[in-house]
């Protein structure tokens, strides 16, 4: 007989669903939304539906691999855990803990999958990533300007006058959002979207405003030259709340309001009308990660912190320079998960330039590379720099439930569960506050066994077994523990299955900003910045005509490699019915002066490579710009990455996957 569980999305998404989901004898049989949940309230998306597909596919990896000659062969469990143990204890007896390089991303949300670094840490300190090719831009520009990236609690938006999206696409990648902006504009919000493609929630709003790619801190500064020259601004919260105003000043007077709107491609009038709409409060802003993804990224970030700053919308109810919510993953208690302190050896390669970092290590050189939770050789930018570093590795191990592309590079494939086969809770640091429960509903095929089960496995043999002697509802008491005194408990999650986390509801309602200053900063006093770094600039894309016009003659257009409808990165793509196709979005003008129709197959290139796919045109999309979704797998095509770049932002922790100039041509389907 069929029951209805309550669990939970585990997906690397804005949204955190809860889920009902149908088991019959020890399969799933549909995944659905749970009515209870809060904020999801019964609806979830066809990439949460497809965890049922993705659960009973029958690609699924199901047992142990090792690469002999060149060809997968399947071993038993204790072979591969004895062989990749031996080795870890040789690599580090002979060439140190950190000759080992831990590769992954955030691909599962729960909180035990924090344990992979429990493990590396008390392996002694392995290699590990800094910084995020998803957010990394302008959480670290909000830590400048705020001390932290908060939000506002997803309710809040009903306060507002009016809503400005900038460069979330709502309806693909935040579906709950979108239902609230709907009720928000039922109660009489003005919705805004600013983005370079005309997406569907600018089909919604009640204005779109079309803007070059990478070019939004521009636009910032155009309206608060606006606000200025109109005696909008908020003068009592700048005098009393904020440092260095007087720098922003001069950054906007060393550029005209003319020279703002050629660069933005936004029409003044825009701009003025902008500056009265922030200044009728409260005005919230909505920011999208796609926006960040540039050289400039951090700067671009920090100049719209500054507009919302300045008019006022900064600790009111219903207004905000909402990016993501950081509070809710700083609810946990890390540290006691991941035991930081047993690390002896420690050393860190940029995510965007783990290639590069790879190819040229030294003392040690990488002798192992570990990837849990990620699919570098599609997601990681720069896709053949990728496969040719992680080819030149000795030893290659990848956890994973799908024989991915980097899994195809592997030595050692080691098959793991899927949501639904192992317990944990999930929450996300960017958008709601609350945490939900998953129960292990099914048992896993094959031999697939949890990361956890996998790292106490290699602990044991590596001698320090104790450190993992631990049930998981001790180690969900372990996460827990510092909101016991909130009554948030696992037997209190378990039984309702959603609770509530206690975050600030209006972050900096109290003006108390977590600075150096105390004060929201337009220039950051960090310690770590020189006088210079800690300024506010007027940058613009490095692959752009206004800071390399050679590059864009040669590559006359811009390309976003957006993300995916219908798959979370590079999940799904496997699993639908029709094998994927890539498809390449051009905007109208490239269109009509190439002569390119709709179905036509092309051929998109720059330096670092290029992409085949076919036409589809864009309606209403800014100028010169090209779109490739990302995510795709090599043999349907991909991967999009071989035409991005592995820079990193201004502020070197964010990526420029978006900062990229591409030509294209027409060219004849092989048969
Ligand atoms: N369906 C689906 N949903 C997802 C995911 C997925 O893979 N698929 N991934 C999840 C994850 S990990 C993340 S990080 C989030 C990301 O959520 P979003 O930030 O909403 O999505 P992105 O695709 O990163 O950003 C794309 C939006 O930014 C716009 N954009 C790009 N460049 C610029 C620019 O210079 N200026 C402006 N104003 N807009 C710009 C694009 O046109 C697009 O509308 O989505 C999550 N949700
Ligand atoms: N060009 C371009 N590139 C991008 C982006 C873009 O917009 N454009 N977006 C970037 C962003 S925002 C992000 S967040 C990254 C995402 O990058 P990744 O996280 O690397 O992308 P996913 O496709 O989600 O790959 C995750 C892999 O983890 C596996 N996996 C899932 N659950 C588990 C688990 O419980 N355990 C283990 N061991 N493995 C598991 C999945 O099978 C999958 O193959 O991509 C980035 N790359
Ligand atoms: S992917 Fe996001 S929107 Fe879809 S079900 Fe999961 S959490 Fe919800
Ligand atoms: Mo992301």
């Amino acid at each position: 007989m069929a029951k209805v569980y309550q669990s939970a999305c585990p997906l690397n998404c804005w949204d955190s669903c809860g889920f009902h989901v149908t088991i019959e004898e020890n399969k799933v049989i549909k995944v659905d939304g749970d009515p209870s949940h809060p904020i999801t309230k019964g609806k979830i998306c066809g990439r949460g539906r497809m965890l049922e597909a993705r659960t009973n596919s029958p690609q699924r990896l199901l047992n142990p691999l090792k690469k002999v000659n060149g060809e997968f062969q399947q071993i038993s469990w204790e072979q591969a855990l004895d062989e990749i143990s031996e080795k870890l204890k040789d690599i580090k007896e002979t060439y140190g803990s950190s000759a080992v390089f831990h590769s992954h991303d955030y691909a599962n949300n729960g909180i035990l999958k924090n344990l992979d670094q429990r493990f590396f840490n008390c392996y002694g300190g392995v290699t590990e990533i800094v910084g995020s090719l998803c957010w990394g831009a302008g959480i670290e520009a909000q830590g400048w300007d705020f001390g932290e990236a908060w939000s506002h609690e997803p309710n809040d938006v009903l306060n507002s006058k009016n809503i400005i999206i900038w460069g979330r696409n709502v309806t693909r990648t935040n579906m709950h959002f979108y239902e609230k902006l709907l009720e928000a504009k039922k109660r009489g919000a003005t919705v805004f979207v600013i983005d370079p493609i005309f997406n569907a929630t600018a089909k919604m709003a009640d204005e779109y405003i079309s803007i070059k790619p990478g070019m939004d801190g521009l636009l910032a500064a155009g309206i608060m030259k606006e606000m200025l020259r109109l005696e909008f601004e908020d003068r009592e919260f700048i005098e009393t709340f904020t440092h260095g105003f007087q720098d922003l000043l001069v950054l906007l007077e060393s550029i005209t309001i003319e020279k703002l709107s050629e660069m933005t491609e936004v029409p003044i009038e825009v701009m003025t009308r902008l500056a009265a709409v922030f200044a009728n409060k409260p005005t919230a802003v909505f920011m999208g990660l796609g926006m960040q993804r540039y050289e400039n990224g951090g700067n671009t970030i920090r100049l719209i912190d500054a507009l919302v700053a300045i008019s006022g919308n900064i600790g009111i109810p219903g207004g905000g320079a909402n990016y993501a919510n950081r509070q809710v993953g700083q609810s946990f208690a890390f540290d006691e998960l991941t035991l930081p302190y047993r690390k002896q050896q420690h050393r860190q390669f940029p995510i965007m330039k783990q290639a590069e970092e790879i190819l040229t290590a030294k003392d040690p050189a990488v002798q192992m590379i570990i990837v849990t939770c990620g699919n570098p050789l599609t997601q990681v930018p720069d896709s053949q720099k990728v496969a040719k570093a992680f080819a030149s590795v000795p030893s290659l191990v990848v956890i994973e439930q799908f024989m991915t592309d980097t899994a195809k590079l592997a030595d050692y494939v080691l098959p793991t569960t899927t949501v639904f086969e192992e317990e944990d809770f999930y929450y996300s640091s960017m958008y709601h506050h609350y945490v939900n429960y998953g129960p292990k509903l099914v048992e896993a095929p094959g031999e697939a066994k949890p990361d956890l089960w996998i790292w106490t496995q290699l602990a044991e043999r590596l001698g320090f077994g104790e450190e993992f002697a631990f049930t998981r509802d001790q180690f969900f008491a372990m996460a827990l523990k510092p909101l016991e005194g909130n009554g948030i408990t696992i037997e209190k999650l378990k039984e309702q299955y959603t609770l509530e986390l206690p975050v600030t509801m209006v972050p900096w309602h109290d003006r108390k900003f977590k600075t150096p200053s105390g004060k929201f900063e337009f220039t950051s006093n960090l310690d770590r910045l020189s006088d210079e770094e800690g300024l506010l600039k007027l940058s613009v894309p490095i692959e752009s005509k206004w800071n390399n016009p050679d590059l864009a003659n040669q590559y006359p257009y811009h390309l976003l490699t957006i993300h995916p409808l219908r798959s979370n990165h590079s999940q799904n793509y496997q699993l639908w019915k029709q094998a994927p196709k890539v498809k390449v979005e051009v905007a109208q003008n490239i269109a009509e002066q190439l002569k390119l129709m709709e179905g036509d197959f092309v051929r998109v290139w720059n330096d670092r490579g290029e992409v085949k796919g076919y036409v589809t045109i864009l309606q209403n999309s800014h100028v010169n710009l090209i779109n490739i979704d990302e995510g795709i797998w090599k043999e349907f095509g991909g991967s999009v990455n071989n035409l991005t770049s592995s820079r990193p932002s201004d502020n070197r922790l964010g990526s420029t996957l978006y900062d990229c100039l591409v030509n294209i041509e027409k060219i004849n389907e092989l048969p």
